[in-house]
Formats: C-alpha cells, structure tokens, sequence
C-alpha cells in the first residue's frame, strides 16, 4: 500500500495582528504593536501551499478559529451585544482584547500531535489536540481544533480523537512543535520523538529561568499513553533549558525530522549523546539514519533563531528525495544560506532546498514548520479524509478570491475594537465552511 505524509496549513485568520503575547518568543514581541496585513498574511500561506502541492506533495488546509472570541470576554464577566462586549473590553481590559483577537491558531503545528496508524495499538490515526495551556490566548483554541479536525478526519473506522489534556501547566502541550517521528517509510512503524522542555512533578530537575517552558514531559507521556505507542518505540528527550532562555520557546525552532532523518543544533537538548543512541537502537537498522547536527561554529543559536533554519520542513517529494522548505529569512543570511547551500551536496537524503516568502507570519515567530500540521497517511486514510479540505488549482483559486473578498488589508491595534471586525470575520468563516465543507463548527453557527 502507498503512504505519504500529508501537510495541513493553517489559513491564517481575519484578525491577524501583532500584539506582543508570547513571552519567550523573540519575534511577537518584538513586533509588538506593528500593524500587520492580514490578506497579504493569508496568501503567502496559501501560496507556500499551493508551491507544496505543485512539488506533488498531499496538502491541506486547516480552518482558523472565530475572533475576537466574544464568549470567553463573556465568561470574563463583560455583558451586553456583542458589540457592547467588545466595546467594554476595549475600554477597561485592552490586553484582554488583544488575546482574544489573536488569530494563533494559523501555527496548526500547534494544533495537535498525530500519531499514524502505523504506530498505534488499534491501528488507526490518532488525533490529541494542544491544551496550549502555557498563553493564554492560545488556551482559548483546544475546542474548536478539535472539532475542526473532526469535520476533517471523520471516519471512526480510521481516525481516532482525543479530548485535549487537563487544562493546566503540569500538563502543558503544545502539540506537534515538540514531536517528531522517524521511519524508515511512512507506512512502516516509526518511533516517536517526545521533546519537552521540563518535567511538572519533580522540580529538582534542570528547567529555564527567564522565558516558559510550555511542554511537561508528563503531557508526553499521556498522548503517548492516549495514542497507544509501544514504549519500545518512543523516546523522550528535554529540550536545553538554556536554548529556551534564548527563544527557542518550542523544538521546531532548533530540531526537525523527516523519515530517517533528524536535523538538530548542537545545543538543541540535554544529555543528547544518550539520548541520541537510544534513538538509534529504537530506530534499528533497516534504513541508516542521518542525525545532522548543526554546529555553533557554523550557525550560532541567535542566528538560527533569527532565521528559523530549523523551522524549516524537511519533505520528501515523489522522486524519494528530500527537499527543505524554508523561509526567505534564511536566504537572507549568509551563514545559513552558505549552510544549506552546503548540506545539499553532502551524502544525505536532502538533495533541494525552496524559499518561501511567510514574512507576515514570521514576524510573530511562525515560520515554515509553525504553519503546518503533519499527518502520515495510506492511501485509504487519505480517501477517507474530507475532500474538500485538500488542495487543488481550483481551491487555491476560491481561498484566494475569498481572501480578496473579506480580509483587511491592515490591522493596527485600535482596529481591534471594531465591533465591524466580528461580522467580517463571522461572514468569512461561515462562507468557509461551505468551501471546505465542514459543517458547524464554528460557535456563532450553533446558536
Ligand atoms: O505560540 N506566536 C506563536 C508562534 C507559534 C509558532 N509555532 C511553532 N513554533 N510551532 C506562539 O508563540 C504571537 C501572537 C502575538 O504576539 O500577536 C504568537 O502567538
């Protein structure tokens, strides 16, 4: 039988804007207060998509989330319309508002963490959506993930969702950003890598000092434990709690993998010699594996930060070779475009390297690999997937008329406060349903 690995990008929301949330994270807040675009913001992301599909890869696209999300200003105790809500948090809880407007939820690597049916006990694909419980404007999209990538994946004979993980820090998950999985081919079982950047019960153990740790190695765990994986074919590794005071706020800004191959910095994890051997028994020997580790000496942690050159995705195309998908920032930089120009001639699987222009999302710390959710898929599974949902010539086309149609071409923060800002987005949202057939999923449809 076929397998692939299917992408799903998020579709960037109507509200996306820079307002400075994510502590940890050197880009959003940095950026804080710039006004942004967010029509030019979605069709970079639907252009990487498209580029992605037209290299012959399986891509999708995932729904962004209602905002500004006035049922939670409800549980905050602001009443009235909606627009009196709006109005009243704009006046007495502006950094509120601002949490509530953000459209976050485009990073889908953030999602959820997939494990394949290759991997699990029952044999079917299981899904566990992020509690991302570490933000607060990020805890507010466990939900409606879910019940996005149900109306995606609805076939219980193939797919299997979890609720998301206890709402609270022990448990912090921030879904595929901190999972990667290895395999000799997607169909064959894999092992699955669990990165988290500190343990919750045992606070004698090494964790950062100036920025979060979001992810527990006990959430690792229980999705493992949630998706029946072998333990044999698992491995947990910490992130370095020093790189994460630098910025590095998930795994996928300093480590990603594909099949047989892991692409890591140097300073990436703690103990990683023995982590790395364990890796290497569990993995086994059908395939070699190619643990490409970057060295300071060639790109500092800062650069790779500033560039995301490990927030790239690392792809394999229908020739069976590799390609890196990475963001033009990196072609920007000499050292690292120096890097890859190097890598591509060295004996590994990654023969190509793409540029892409996600600009508008980088600037809030989403590059590449933030904006995508991966799922290994047999051709059986991926004719169970919801059609509508998957990209075509004639899709791309709709997406973008459809941007053209609703999207604000800028968004400073007092355009938070239009109430006119809702209905828009209301209005686009619920034409998108239809475009990617989904349903209600969307809480302004139930009522
Ligand atoms: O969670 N930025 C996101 C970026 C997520 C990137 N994802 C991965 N590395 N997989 C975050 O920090 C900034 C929003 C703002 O400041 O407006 C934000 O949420």
């Amino acid at each position: 039988m076929n397998f692939f690995e299917a992408n799903f990008d998020g579709l960037v929301g109507p509200t996306h804007n820079y307002a400075g949330l994510s502590v940890g994270n050197v880009a959003s807040l940095s950026n804080a207060k710039n006004s942004s675009s967010p029509r030019q913001a979605a069709k970079q992301g639907l252009s990487k998509m498209k580029a992605l599909h037209d290299l012959g890869m399986v891509q999708g696209v995932l729904a962004p989330q209602e905002r500004p999300d006035v049922y939670t200003l409800r549980r905050l105790g602001f009443t009235g319309t909606d627009a009196q809500v709006i109005a009243k948090a704009a006046k007495q809880a502006p950094a509120v508002l601002r949490a509530v407007c953000s459209a976050s939820s485009m990073w889908t690597a953030n999602a959820a963490t997939i494990s394949p049916s290759a991997d699990t006990h029952d044999g079917k694909v299981h899904f566990t959506p992020a509690n991302l419980t570490n933000k607060f404007h990020r805890s507010l999209e466990p939900v409606t993930t879910g019940r996005i990538l149900q109306a995606m994946f609805r076939d219980p004979a193939h797919f299997a969702h979890h609720t998301h993980l206890p709402d609270n820090d022990h448990f912090g998950d921030e879904g595929a950003a901190n999972h990667t999985r290895l395999c000799s081919a997607y169909g064959k079982r894999g092992v699955e890598l669990f990165v988290f950047g500190r343990y919750a019960f045992d606070s004698s153990q090494p964790a950062p000092k100036r920025f979060p740790a979001r992810h527990t190695l006990e959430a690792c765990e229980a999705v493992a434990r949630l998706h029946g994986l072998s333990g044999e074919h698992v491995v947990y590794m910490q992130q370095n709690p020093d790189v994460i005071d630098q910025g590095v706020f998930h795994n996928d800004v300093i480590a990603v993998g594909n099949q047989n191959v892991l692409f890591y910095h140097q300073q990436a994890f703690v103990d990683t010699q023995n982590k790395l051997n364990e890796l290497r028994r569990k993995f086994g020997n059908e395939t070699d594996l190619h643990l490409i580790e970057v060295k300071d000496s060639d790109v500092s942690v800062s650069e790779a930060i500033k560039t995301y050159l490990f927030n790239t995705q690392v792809i394999t195309l229908p020739s069976g070779e590799m390609a890196i998908i990475a963001p033009t920032e990196c072609q920007e930089s000499h050292a690292v475009s120096s890097y890859l120009a190097a890598l591509v001639q060295q004996h590994t699987p990654i023969r190509h390297v793409h540029y892409y222009d996600v600009k508008q999302s980088m600037r809030n710390g989403g590059g590449p690999a933030c904006l995508r959710l991966r799922v290994a898929l047999s051709e059986q599974e991926k004719q169970a997937v919801n059609p509508n949902v998957l990209m075509n010539d004639a899709l791309f086309s709709t997406l973008n008329q459809w941007v053209d149609k609703h999207y604000r071409d800028q968004i400073s923060e007092a355009d938070l406060a239009d109430p006119q800002l809702l209905d828009e987005s209301r209005s686009a949202l619920d034409e998108l349903t239809q475009i990617l057939g989904l349903g209600s999923v969307y809480q302004f449809q139930q009522v």
